[in-house]
């Protein structure tokens, strides 16, 4: 039973037994994440301040390297997964191929492999607004005690047996499910804890905000343009509000609370979309269905596309339940 301000600690435990397999080792690969997520946090917020906003590979006045926090959160991330010797493998958006990982004791025993984002919407970092990491967790295929291979991390999104986000937001949030609903807990920086904050998060099936980069409309399928056009029209309880971060973790955060859609289509800059599917749009999919949401590519549910590369991208459609079915019908009607 959930219990609002319980730390998150404590939520993994009393809850590790809604976890379809062993237990402990995910308890343990969550802890790892909200422990990284603590470290990233802390370098987001003060990254004004220390200039660790620079290109990576600048030195700075004092002649140390700098490093972007993308690359930062990046390296934080996977050596903390790494050094607590507690996955198998790490595929994330900045590295080119995925990591093995060799467990320290001589038979590989780890089960599990993370795909993540490290540090998604990047390009907000030097105007202060927030961002996010995303993570994916799977069980992995090939057997226990081989170095992982590709296909564990190519697999469709109804397999993740975790998935979640951090915002660095006005507070930061951890976001999280292992499919028995989604809960959100905000950091408490003063004592470094994380408190349930958002117990069972839903998305309302209707909502009136739209997220959008509406500067790409001209390349949109004209599915999305009408649908865009039917968000702005005068009746009901129309026209809807226009609201797009560039974030996608803020801006799904936004809709999950308010009730919303968030899109990112094909165009001809982006023939098959830009997200990735299996670091940004298989995660949050998850997470869409078990907060009673929907995300598609338009036509089909995420969680059902079948990887065939690692950084693959799809057209991405996210959001109210309504919302989305709503778009699917102007997709079929219009393309
Ligand atoms: P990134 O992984 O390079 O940061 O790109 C992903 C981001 C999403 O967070 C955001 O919704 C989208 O790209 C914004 O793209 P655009 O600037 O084209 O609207
Ligand atoms: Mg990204």
């Amino acid at each position: 039973m959930a219990k609002k301000n319980q730390t998150l600690g404590e939520f993994i435990i009393e809850n590790q037994n809604d976890f379809k397999y062993s237990s402990g080792e995910l308890s343990r690969l969550l802890n790892s994440l909200r422990l990284a997520g603590k470290v990233v946090n802390h370098e987001v917020n003060k990254a004004g301040l220390v200039d660790i906003t620079g290109a990576a590979g600048d030195t700075n006045i004092q002649g140390e390297d700098q490093q972007k926090l993308d690359v930062y959160a990046n390296e934080i991330f996977i050596q903390t997964l790494t050094d607590r010797n507690i996955v198998c493998g790490i595929a994330s958006e900045e590295e080119d191929d995925f990591i093995i990982i060799n467990s320290k004791d001589e038979n590989h025993q780890n089960k599990y492999v993370v795909l993540m984002d490290p540090l998604d919407g990047s390009s907000n970092i030097d105007v202060n607004v927030s961002v996010g990491t995303i993570f994916s967790i799977f069980r992995r295929v090939t057997p226990v005690g081989t170095p992982v291979e590709l296909q564990d991390f190519l697999q469709t999104g109804d397999k993740q047996v975790a998935a979640g986000y951090i915002v660095y937001g006005t507070s930061t949030m951890l976001v999280y499910t292992t499919g028995n609903g989604v809960n959100g807990f905000t950091l408490n920086p003063a004592l470094g804890s994380w408190y349930l904050s958002h117990p069972d998060m839903k998305f309302p099936d209707d909502g009136k905000i739209y997220s959008v980069n509406e500067g790409n409309y001209l390349d949109f399928p004209a599915g999305i343009k009408m649908y865009i056009k039917y968000c702005q029209a005068e009746e009901g309880d129309r026209p809807y509000t226009s609201r797009y971060i560039g974030s996608l973790v803020s801006d799904f955060h936004r809709n999950m609370i308010k009730g919303g859609i968030y899109m990112y289509p094909k165009g001809s800059k982006n023939p098959k979309g830009k997200l990735r599917l299996l670091y940004e749009c298989s995660p949050m999919a998850f997470l869409a269905e078990q907060a009673g949401g929907l995300a598609s590519d338009g036509y089909n549910r995420i969680m059902e596309i079948e990887p065939t590369e690692l950084h693959q991208r799809v057209p991405f459609v996210c959001g109210s339940k309504n919302m989305v079915k709503k778009v699917h019908k102007f997709m079929q009607t219009f393309g």
